[in-house]
């Protein structure tokens, strides 16, 4: 490839404007309706699972909820891109992402209650477990995306990341190994401005991320992660690109985390609430919303159909997350490896000892 063409744009890519109008682009077309349809679907479902996670956080149902509230334009293009033998790799923001594959709401919130390291089985919905270890699933990515391009396959791999996990180390070898082997993947960042309390500012002084990609002899390009048609354009083009053996190339979705980090963060100590509030007017559903309107697609009957059908998922969220997990602490040490080594084995013993002396002092009992 030419020079030229691995540079993104010095503009993000957008086909909706802020207030609803349809852009022209030289490059990438607007989704038709059907699609359209289907995205709005995505975003207004995947609001509705935000606010009932951030309400059973509240309730003390789940352990934790990083929010991705502002950036569901983001997680539902990276989902609908994808074929049915593709596969996603999602970071712990990815929930609506994880959901919008087809896993349920309560399978994907066993890691955010913290019952177990993923409530899905990987190989049903072909996505791998939310990472938390941040860029770690970019390598997993990119090692899976290597064996399925050994094998024949025509698999195509959405590599998910945040702005603050490009600083790792992970994500420089995942990078280089996928453009060096020509690996399928899309690596897909969600640039939301911030990594906890660090700016992006912090995180790199490249005109963007998008511009590391020329480094690594992949193509690179800008998108405006709240505007779900330029979304669908960029990363669907991106992954019949890596389809037809064109390699990998890296995303970035501008687009800003509207709430705190997770309910642990306190983002009213960093951040100025003008700042927040001025992307309010770039709200990814309301964009869409506005086009569709416009275009006679949307109707009041169609959005009620919408919010009943997001309702009812909510419902269904609460009553999974209000039923009292039952778990084995031994779980913990029975999956390590196949074979339990002296060491678990003697850690096991430790724990179960003290789970006896517990349950014996509440029940009265002494030792
Ligand atoms: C290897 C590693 N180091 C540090 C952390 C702690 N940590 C959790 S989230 C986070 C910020 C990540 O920011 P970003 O990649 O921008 O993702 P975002 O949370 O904004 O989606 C950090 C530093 C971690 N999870 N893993
Ligand atoms: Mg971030």
């Amino acid at each position: 490839m030419q020079q030229d063409d691995l540079l993104p744009r010095d503009v993000p890519v957008r086909l909706i404007d802020e207030d609803g109008t349809a852009v022209e682009d030289t490059q990438y077309q607007m989704p038709d309706a059907d699609h359209l349809l289907a995205a709005y679907r995505g975003l207004v479902e995947g609001r509705r699972i935000n606010d009932q996670a951030n309400a059973l956080v509240r309730q003390g149902r789940l352990a934790v909820y990083p929010s991705s509230h502002g950036q569901e334009a983001c997680q539902i293009g990276a989902s609908l891109v994808l074929g049915e033998h593709d596969w996603l790799f999602p970071t712990y923001r990815d929930s609506v992402a994880v959901i919008a594959r087809g896993v349920t709401p309560a399978d994907a919130m066993v890691l955010l209650k913290g019952d177990w390291h993923s409530g899905y089985d990987p190989a049903e919905h072909r996505v791998a477990p939310q990472a938390t270890p941040l860029a770690t699933q970019l390598l997993h990515a990119v090692g899976f995306a290597y064996a399925a391009k050994r094998r024949g396959e025509d698999t195509v791999v959405m590599a998910m990341c945040g702005d603050g996990s490009t600083s790792e180390g992970d994500f420089h070898e995942a990078l280089n190994f996928a453009a060096v082997f020509h690996v399928p993947v899309v690596f897909f960042i969600q640039n939301n401005e911030f990594a906890i309390s660090v700016p992006l500012s912090r995180q790199t002084a490249a005109p963007s991320l998008a511009h590391k990609a020329i480094g690594y002899g992949m193509p690179g390009q800008r998108v405006d992660g709240n505007d779900v048609a330029a979304v669908l354009a960029v990363l669907g083009d991106a992954v019949e690109r890596a389809r037809s053996g064109g390699g990998p190339a890296l995303i970035e979705a501008h687009t800003y985390r509207m709430q705190a980090h997770t309910n642990a963060d306190d983002d009213t100590r960093y951040r100025e609430r003008d700042e927040v509030q001025a992307w309010v007017a770039r709200d990814p559903l309301a964009r869409l919303r506005a086009l569709l309107r416009a275009q006679g697609v949307l109707d009041d009957a169609a959005e009620e159909q919408l919010a009943a059908g997001a309702e009812e998922i909510a419902a269904a969220m609460r009553v999974a997350l209000n039923t009292d997990s039952t778990l084995d602490p031994e779980d913990l040490f029975r999956f390590v490896t196949a074979d339990r080594s002296p060491q678990l084995e003697e850690q096991w013993q430790l724990l179960r000892g003290e789970i006896d002396r517990t349950a014996l002092a509440e029940s009265g009992g002494t030792r």
